[in-house]
């Protein structure tokens, strides 16, 4: 009824207010404390990393998630909703896939080995595991071919692990923002507490945020979107 339609929009707002400056913030912590952008193996390229991370993987599976639930959808179709879910999806893993190819490149530049941070394990297992969500979920809810039953048997664990890997990234997110900022600054260093540490350390309490209120509309029943008939 109305009053839960205020308090979906309301936490829809909160939500895309928290990741559109979460957005703004990456953008401002390249451009303006660090090097900027650029592909040439170099910082710039390494610098494409946070900025298609939480852009692309974090902000774009957010709205992947909850994006059924937004009421003024109810009237499209179910399959143009799950075109526009899963399009979602796959733009969020282009951007981690590119978004790993700068490290990988920039590392490779530098001579600085690859893989060796719990970050790098955790964030290569994630955008794996993201891949093969997508593949077995194109298989099981875009192919015609597909059974109902394993539609229905799927769903829990879809739904379970999409959330799941979601929160995850966010959580690798902010052990790569940490490293950066370990690594990073020198002169003064993160422990003085430079305007750049304190500007990315709100970066990251904007990105659990975003993933709290995500979480909130996805866990809500009373938002889902009324089943289709026939
Ligand atoms: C689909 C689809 C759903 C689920 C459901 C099984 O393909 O559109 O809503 O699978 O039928 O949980």
């Amino acid at each position: 009824e109305m009053e839960s339609y205020k308090h979906f929009l309301a936490v829809l707002s909160a939500a895309a207010a928290f990741g559109i400056v979460s957005i703004i913030f990456v953008l401002r912590w390249v451009l303006h404390y660090r090097e900027g952008l650029a592909w040439d193996g170099g910082l710039g390229e390494f610098n494409w990393h946070p900025v298609l991370q939480i852009s692309g993987f974090i902000f774009l599976n957010g709205a992947a998630i909850i994006v059924f639930r937004l009421p003024w959808t109810w009237r499209c179709s179910k399959l143009i909703m799950k075109f526009i879910h899963a399009g979602l999806n796959l733009a969020a893993f282009i951007c981690a896939t590119i978004s790993f190819v700068a490290v990988f490149d920039f590392h490779n530049a530098a001579q600085i080995p690859n893989m060796y941070s719990l970050h790098s394990w955790l964030g290569l297992a994630a955008l794996v595991l993201f891949c093969l969500q997508i593949v077995l979920s194109v298989i099981i809810y875009l192919m015609p071919f597909s059974p109902a039953s394993w539609r229905a048997a799927f769903m829990p664990l879809h739904v379970f692990f999409g959330r799941s890997l979601f929160g995850s990234v966010i959580a690798v997110a902010l052990m790569g923002i940490t490293e950066k900022l370990i690594f990073g600054l020198s002169n003064p260093k993160y422990k003085d507490s430079p305007p750049e540490a304190v500007f990315v350390n709100v970066m990251g309490v904007l990105l659990v945020a975003y993933g709290v209120a995500i979480l909130w509309i996805s866990t809500r029943t009373s938002w889902k979107r009324p089943n289709d008939l026939a």
